[in-house]
């Protein structure tokens, strides 16, 4: 069973059909990050592991759920249904090959998917870590596949919004080759709490500043 990492702060209602699509093979291991709504009793009633992390911080959950996944393979994807669990098993083909240790979803979105600022940022960014790594990336996606045991040697130490471009920072570091493929992106079902909002898209700004100033 491959491990899927769902950080989920009040996402009762997008859980269902997430879970509900998730393909055979893979076990979800929803982290709930104290959220105030059923998000842990839909997880649980849905057949995902649930591990509640305390501290908040998109970081903090995937951290606790990277420590409660056993498999050599484990995945993150968010968990407000704008991505589709049916796009695991071709994410994580080039891990389970052997063809790379960290591969990425790049989003395709739908209409609506993406607000434009989000998507500007998340450009300049890629072109960034293009710049300074040569990887040939064109996004910064929280859908991704990984070695397990290669991801924890990352030593990751961001629990908040620099979470993901962290790893690819380190990634890159240890010389790995990273792989994108492209996945669906949907408009999410709810409320965002990062970039549909002021507060989550200058934390966001500022986690993912201070990673890049670093030498
Ligand atoms: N654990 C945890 N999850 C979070 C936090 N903020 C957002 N999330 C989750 O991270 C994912 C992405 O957040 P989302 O609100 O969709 O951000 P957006 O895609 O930028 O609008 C979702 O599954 C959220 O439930 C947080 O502070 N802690
Ligand atoms: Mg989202």
């Amino acid at each position: 069973m491959v491990d899927v990492v769902l950080p989920a702060l009040d996402e009762a209602e997008a859980l269902p059909w997430v879970l509900e699509r998730m393909p055979r093979g893979f076990r979800p291991i929803v982290v709930d990050n104290g959220s105030t709504d059923d998000t842990a009793g839909v997880a649980a009633r849905h057949g995902a592991v649930v591990v509640v992390e305390p501290a908040r911080g998109f970081g903090a959950a995937c951290w606790a759920g990277l420590q409660a996944a056993t498999d050599d393979v484990v995945c993150f994807m968010d968990a407000d249904a704008s991505f589709d669990p049916r796009d695991l098993p071709k994410v994580v083909e080039p891990v389970r090959v052997g063809a790379t240790v960290l591969a990425l979803g790049a989003r395709r979105p739908q209409n609506g998917a993406w607000p434009a600022h989000a998507r500007l940022a998340n450009r300049a960014l890629a072109a960034e870590l293009r710049r300074r790594t040569g990887a040939p990336l064109s996004d910064l996606g929280p859908m991704r596949a990984a070695n397990r045991l290669d991801l924890l040697s990352l030593d990751l130490r961001d629990r908040r919004s620099g979470w993901p471009l962290e790893m690819v920072l380190r990634a890159h570091r240890a010389g790995w080759d990273l792989v994108e493929v492209p996945v669906a992106y949907r408009p999410r079902v709810g409320r965002s709490k990062v970039t549909g909002t002021v507060r989550g898209t200058v934390q966001a700004v500022r986690d993912m500043s201070r990673l890049l100033a670093r030498p």
